[in-house]
Formats: C-alpha cells, sequence, structure tokens
C-alpha cells in the first residue's frame, strides 16, 4: 500500500472543499457516536470509517444524483459521503424512532435513499447480489442509473461476490464494484485471508477491468471512479475497483478486541491520515487559506452539535412498532395472535 502517491485531479474548488467537509463530518460523527456508546446512550457496537473517509467521500461524490450506492457493515460513510442529513442517521444509531430505519436497524443498516444510500448490511457480501438487481432494473428501464457497490477485503472471498461479477459481466450491467480492502477482516490480514495480493486481478476472471488506488487520495478514487462510471453508463458493462486503504481503529468499538498488529504500522497509517494530508493538500495548493478551513472545522462543529442534540432528543420507538414494517404489504404487519403464540 502507497499512501505516498498523489495524484492531480481536476476537480473544481469548491469540490475539493466539499470533498473535506464531508470527510470531517464522517470522522466527527463516529468521535460522537463513540463518545455516546462510552455514555452509555449507545446500545450495541460501531463500526467506524476512521482512517478511511478519503475513499469514501472520493467514492460517493464521483456519481451522479440519482444513482445507487450499496453500503457493507462499516457504512457511516456512505450515506454522509453522499451529502445525507446525519440527524436521522445518529438518531438510528442510538436506536431512536427519528432515525433511518424509525431507530429499529441500528448502525449495520444506516441508509438514506434520497441520496441514493439504499442498501447496508451487517451480513458480509450480501449487498453485492442485491447491486446486481438495481441495475439490472436501471438497465431495463433504461434510466441510466448506475450501482455503486461496496465491500471489504473479507466480503470480497463470499461466493455471492463472485457470482454477481459474473452474472454483471455477462449481462454488461451497469454496476462499478468497490473493494475497500483496509488490510484486515476483523484479525485476520488480507495476505493471509485472500488467494492474491491484489484483489483488483480478479477482475479479469470476470472479463472486466481492474484497478487499484490509493484510498488515502480522495481525488484518485474520485476519478477511477468517475471514469468507471461513465463507462457503465455507456453500457460498456461493470468494472472491479480496489481502493487500497487503512481503519485507524480497531475493527468495531465495544467488542473485545485482541491484538493482532503492529501498533507502529497503525502509528505509520496515523500519521499520513487522510484528512490532515487533505487540509494541507488544500493549501499548498492554494485551494483555501488556513482561516477558510478553520472556519469550515467551526461550521462542523456547530453542525455535529446540532445532530447530537437531535438525536439524544429524540424518543425512542413505542413498542408497538415492533410489529410494524416487517412486510411490505402492510395486512401481514401485527403482533401474534393467541392461536399463534400458543404454536411457538
Ligand atoms: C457472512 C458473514 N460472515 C461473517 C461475518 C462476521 N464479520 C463481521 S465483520 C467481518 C470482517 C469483515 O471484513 P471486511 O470485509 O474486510 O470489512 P472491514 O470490516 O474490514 O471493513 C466479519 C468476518 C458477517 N457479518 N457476515
Ligand atoms: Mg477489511
Amino acid at each position: 500500500m502507497n499512501a505516498d502517491v498523489v495524484t492531480a485531479e481536476p476537480v473544481d474548488h469548491q469540490t475539493q472543499l466539499e470533498m473535506w467537509r464531508r470527510m470531517l463530518r464522517i470522522r466527527r460523527f463516529d468521535e460522537e457516536a463513540t463518545r455516546l456508546l462510552r455514555l452509555g446512550e449507545l446500545p450495541g457496537v460501531l463500526h467506524l470509517t476512521t482512517g478511511q473517509e478519503a475513499a469514501v467521500v472520493g467514492a460517493c461524490m464521483a456519481l451522479s444524483a440519482d444513482d445507487y450506492v450499496i453500503g457493507t457493515h462499516r457504512n457511516h460513510g456512505h450515506p454522509i459521503g453522499l451529502g445525507a442529513d446525519m440527524k436521522p442517521l445518529l438518531a438510528e444509531v442510538l436506536g431512536k424512532a427519528t432515525g433511518v430505519c424509525k431507530g429499529k436497524a441500528g448502525e449495520l443498516h444506516l441508509i438514506a435513499p434520497d441520496v441514493g444510500a439504499i442498501f447496508s448490511s451487517a451480513i458480509l457480501g450480501s449487498g453485492v447480489p442485491m447491486a446486481v438487481g438495481t441495475a439490472l432494473t436501471s438497465r431495463t428501464k433504461r434510466t441510466g442509473q448506475v450501482t455503486l457497490v461496496m465491500f471489504g477485503d473479507g466480503a470480497s472471498n463470499e461466493g455471492a461476490v463472485h457470482e454477481s461479477m459474473n452474472l454483471a459481466s455477462i449481462w454488461k450491467l451497469p454496476i462499478i464494484f468497490l473493494c475497500e480492502n483496509n488490510g484486515y477482516a476483523v484479525t485476520v490480514p488480507a495476505t493471509y485471508a485472500v488467494s492474491v495480493a491484489d484483489i483488483a486481478d480478479r477482475a479479469a476472471g470476470y472479463a472486466m477491468p481492474g484497478e487499484i488506488v490509493d484510498g488515502s487520495d480522495p481525488f484518485a478514487v474520485h476519478s477511477a471512479v468517475a471514469a468507471a462510471a461513465a463507462r457503465a453508463r455507456r453500457q460498456a458493462g461493470p468494472s472491479l475497483i480496489e481502493v487500497k486503504t487503512y481503519r485507524t481503529v480497531d475493527h468495531a468499538e465495544n467488542l473485545p478486541n485482541q491484538p493482532y498488529r503492529e501498533e507502529t504500522e497503525v502509528e505509520g497509517w496515523r500519521k499520513r491520515d487522510p484528512i490532515t494530508r487533505m487540509r494541507e493538500r488544500l493549501v499548498d495548493s492554494g485551494v483555501a487559506g488556513v482561516d477558510e478551513l478553520d472556519r469550515l472545522v467551526d461550521e462542523v462543529e456547530r453542525e455535529i452539535a446540532e445532530v447530537v442534540a437531535f438525536a439524544r432528543e429524540s424518543p425512542y420507538p413505542e413498542p408497538e412498532e415492533l410489529w410494524t414494517d416487517m412486510y411490505a404489504d402492510e395486512r401481514l404487519n401485527h403482533a401474534p395472535r393467541t392461536s399463534e403464540r400458543s404454536h411457538a
């Protein structure tokens, strides 16, 4: 993984600043969620995006407004990278009724359909066949929409991922398969668990282009995803992009974490933090002055304070809500009847 390679990309100044803003939002969202978890206000665990923000934002901002994005279990960054309102996202993480899934799904299932983030799931690789479904729909209806589906290096070994790539290839579906390779699946190194050094090489098996991109460079990711989206839109078929990235935090907060990587390795990546690097780059290239960037940080702080207040003040769902939203057919949504209970 070479985090020192930086590519030039003609993204306009305003877009560059917006990229940085969204990276900051993701970082601060995760920090606040972690703080609330430690205060005991959040049930369960948290899978943070910390260290991977440049990869996520670069990819999300390369799409058109009506494209689809399917995320993973490490999903806080995907809707935020697409520009979603953070209030119902944090409310969902806290299990509140104002959350994107009415507080019933939690942090593993953040979505924001209004900006294209239509699905995410805790089941590794499960979003990838769904991407075949959304892309087939877009193709059949000739809408021109592209589906961007994310999966990790661990998920890249799931059978469903390979079946999906094969189908997408033979049907030339408008999909971008984006592997967020952060080097580990929980504690298992990709160098041990993945059959190839570069997951992008697997694209050859499905007759699609495969590209490796430096995930600490948002412009490089943006450029690769934009090119793959253009290819998908001209009906030339799917692409596989492997983004080399790194999470500088543990697999999940509030899970027992055993040592599995050298502290020096983590420290090395922390020193190349994507948010700090991009700040330096914005200043060095004259895109923004230090004062302007400080103002932007203050804006994100104010925004985050409102998001936290909203999520904390929101009510929990009523107990009867357990029996709603299970089936699309409303008639099937009801509490178990006495006769059904007696068979349980
Ligand atoms: C089908 C399935 N198998 C196992 C798990 C347990 N599990 C949750 S996260 C994870 C590691 C995922 O690694 P990767 O795909 O590289 O994503 P990352 O966590 O690194 O972002 C595992 C094994 C799961 N959720 N789903
Ligand atoms: Mg991983």
